[in-house]
C-alpha cells in the first residue's frame, strides 16, 4: 500500500512538474483601463501585509495612509491621489523596493494577478514581481520571476496600465494548499520609459543577460489579486445554473 501510495505521489509530481506556470500581460491606454477586473473578494482582500526586511518603504511622494500597503488589497485601482501603490525608487541593483507578505487561511490557488499602471503613462506602469509561496507558513519555494514585458519594451504615453496574470497552462489549480505569499516588486524603468529587469548582468531567474543597466525606476502597484480555486459546492451550483440554463 505505501508503494502505490509513494508511485501515485511519484506520478503526482511528475505530472506538476510537467505543467508550467506561465503568464500574460495586458495593456490599457487608461491607469484606469482594467478597474472592471480588480477581485474585491479575493484570497487577500482586505488583508493589510507585512513588510519584512529589505523592504524599502514608498516613494517620498506618496504619503496618503490609504496608497500604501491597503492599496494592494482594498479592490480598487488608482485613486484621485494618482500616486497609489508607487514605490520607492533606486533599489540597489538586484533587490527588489518593495518586499510584503501575506498569510491567509490555507487555500488552492487559480491565479494571481497584479495591477499597475500611472495616468503619466511611460516606464512605470511595467511590472517585475518576484512570487514566493508556502505551505506551512515556514518554509518558502519560488514560484517564479514575473517581468510584465520583454527587457527593452518603451511606453512613452500609449499604455496607462498593466495587468499581469499568473496561472498554470496546464491546470485550473496554480498552487495547492497555500497558505502565505511573499510579493518582491522589483524596480522597471530607467526614466526613458525603458522596460530593464532590475539586474546588471546575468539575470539569475531567466538566465540571460539584458544587456541594459538595472531599472531604478519603480512602479505604481494598484492591486495584487490571488483568485482562489472555486469550491466544490459554488462548482456544484454553477453546474446546476448551466443545467437551469440549458432547460430554458
Ligand atoms: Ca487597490
Ligand atoms: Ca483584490
Ligand atoms: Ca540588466
Amino acid at each position: 500500500m505505501k508503494k502505490v501510495l509513494a508511485l501515485i505521489a511519484a506520478v503526482g509530481l511528475a505530472l506538476t512538474a510537467q505543467a508550467a506556470v506561465v503568464h500574460t500581460t495586458q495593456h490599457g491606454p487608461l491607469s484606469t483601463s482594467f478597474d472592471a477586473q480588480i477581485a474585491v473578494n479575493d484570497v487577500i482582500a482586505g488583508i493589510i501585509g507585512t513588510e519584512l526586511p529589505g523592504d524599502l518603504g514608498w516613494h517620498p511622494a506618496n504619503g496618503d495612509p490609504l496608497d500604501k500597503l491597503p492599496a494592494f488589497t482594498d479592490g480598487i485601482g488608482i485613486r484621485p491621489t494618482g500616486l497609489t501603490g508607487l514605490l520607492n525608487d533606486f533599489p540597489p541593483v538586484g533587490a527588489p523596493a518593495k518586499i510584503v507578505r501575506y498569510d491567509f487561511p490555507t487555500v488552492s490557488i487559480a491565479g494571481i494577478n497584479i495591477l499597475t499602471g500611472n495616468n503619466g503613462r511611460d516606464g512605470r506602469v511595467f511590472s517585475t514581481t518576484v512570487i514566493r509561496y508556502s505551505l506551512d507558513g515556514t518554509n518558502f519555494a519560488p514560484l517564479g520571476y514575473f517581468q510584465s514585458d520583454p527587457s527593452g519594451t518603451i511606453n512613452q504615453g500609449t499604455w496607462g496600465s498593466t495587468l499581469v496574470s499568473i496561472y498554470d497552462d496546464a491546470s485550473g489549480t496554480l498552487l495547492a494548499g497555500v497558505q502565505s505569499l511573499i510579493f518582491e516588486l522589483y524596480a522597471v524603468d530607467n526614466t526613458g520609459g525603458q522596460m530593464r529587469d532590475p539586474f546588471d548582468g546575468i539575470n539569475p531567474w531567466t538566465g540571460v543577460d539584458d544587456g541594459l543597466t538595472a531599472a531604478f525606476v519603480s512602479p505604481l502597484v494598484f492591486e495584487l489579486d490571488v483568485i482562489a480555486v472555486p469550491e466544490p459546492a459554488a462548482l456544484g451550483l454553477l453546474a446546476l445554473g448551466v443545467l437551469v440554463l440549458r432547460r430554458r
